[in-house]
């Protein structure tokens, strides 16, 4: 049977959570196949590159470091967009054809993902002659969401069950080599300039029609709650089998377990966590947020029945809080040796 092969990009700072991911994903391999681990880098530290290593050390895995910060440099830097707090490491997967120039295919995986699932099932996703497989984006694609901005329609995308999610992509390199798609990739991005998900909405526009949409289940979004009233029926279904058993999920915007109240699966993501050295550490950071948070919205409460006589709304959110905070106290608590006296 043929490698897996999967790419992760990540600077120095992120490698915490890249190492999450991985621990998920070695945790979820099988024997008999041989995983070909692409790290797409920029300015990881030699002594975290050993720890990557060492995180990946089974036998069927094979973990190798590629410069995307070289690749990515060679460009003029007015030839990205950004917005808000992205970096121009965003931009790594368009590069992927050329970063990993020798391989004919590749699965891409954003760090900020939870893999509960063996990946060779997503790898071996028969593209044909699409150039990528990827998830329906689930808050564009069906919830509807005022906050958002309707991204699909503004991009030329007919239909918004059309926009895909670029943080779980099986990637036709080879496909996208031959028709020169890099170059396609940038026109876009002089012709589109500040887009609100710079290289998701790229990938969109030039990939449109030849994509391979996969099940939700490899790409459930963790840090949204989401309304059943607000899908569109032909996805009702797919959606609550795809939350009923994630096989990734995919912690988009701010909605990590390690920075998050409610996030989903925050067990299983602290399961895989203080298997690295950092989830110790990521443990800790939530508990002090989650002190803060409490001390915060108590203040509110007692400052709004001193000022107007009433606890208001405030306190139905005590009372959400308290609620909140006392379940995920009782599920830590199932987790081994945590540092927690809440
Ligand atoms: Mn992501």
């Amino acid at each position: 049977m043929s490698d897996v092969l999967v790419a992760f990009a990540s600077d120095n700072n992120y490698v915490p959570v890249l190492s999450v991911a991985l621990a998920s994903l070695v945790a979820h391999t099988n024997p008999d196949r041989h995983y070909k681990i692409y790290i797409l880098e920029n300015a990881i530290s030699a002594g975290n590159k050993n720890y990557l290593s060492e995180l990946a050390s089974a036998n069927n895995i094979e973990l190798l470091f590629a410069d995307a910060h070289r690749t990515l440099a060679s460009y003029a830097q007015s030839a990205f967009y950004l917005r808000g707090k992205y970096s121009v490491s965003i931009y790594t997967r368009l590069f992927l054809p050329n970063i990993i120039s020798n391989e004919r295919k590749v699965l891409y995986l954003d760090c900020d993902t939870l893999i509960l699932r063996d990946v060779a099932e997503l790898y071996d996703t028969e593209l044909g002659d699409n150039y990528v497989g990827a998830t329906r984006d689930l808050t564009i694609a069906c919830a509807a969401n005022p906050w958002l901005p309707p991204s699909y329609q503004t991009l030329g995308i007919t239909s918004r069950h059309d926009y895909f999610n670029s943080g779980v992509l099986v990637l036709n390199l080879e496909l996208m080599r031959k028709d020169n798609i890099i170059d396609r990739f940038l026109e876009t991005v002089q012709k589109l300039k500040n887009t609100f998900y710079p290289d998701q909405d790229v990938l969109n526009v030039v990939c449109a029609g030849r994509v391979k949409f996969i099940a939700n289940n490899w790409g459930v979004f963790g840090g949204l709650l989401f309304n059943r009233a607000a899908f569109a029926p032909q996805f009702v279904d797919s959606v609550a089998s795809a939350i009923h058993e994630p096989y990734i999920i995919h912690y988009v915007g701010q909605g990590f377990p390690h920075t998050e109240r409610v996030s989903m699966c925050s067990e299983e993501y602290f399961h895989y966590a203080l298997k690295t050295r950092y989830g110790r550490d990521m443990l800790n950071k939530l508990q002090r947020k989650l002190n803060m948070w409490k001390r915060r919205l108590l203040r509110y409460a007692i400052a709004s029945k001193l000022t107007f006589g009433r606890f208001s709304r405030i306190e139905t959110k005590l009372a959400q809080a308290t609620e909140c905070y006392a379940r995920l106290n009782k599920r830590w608590k199932k987790l081994d040796g945590l540092p927690f006296s809440l």
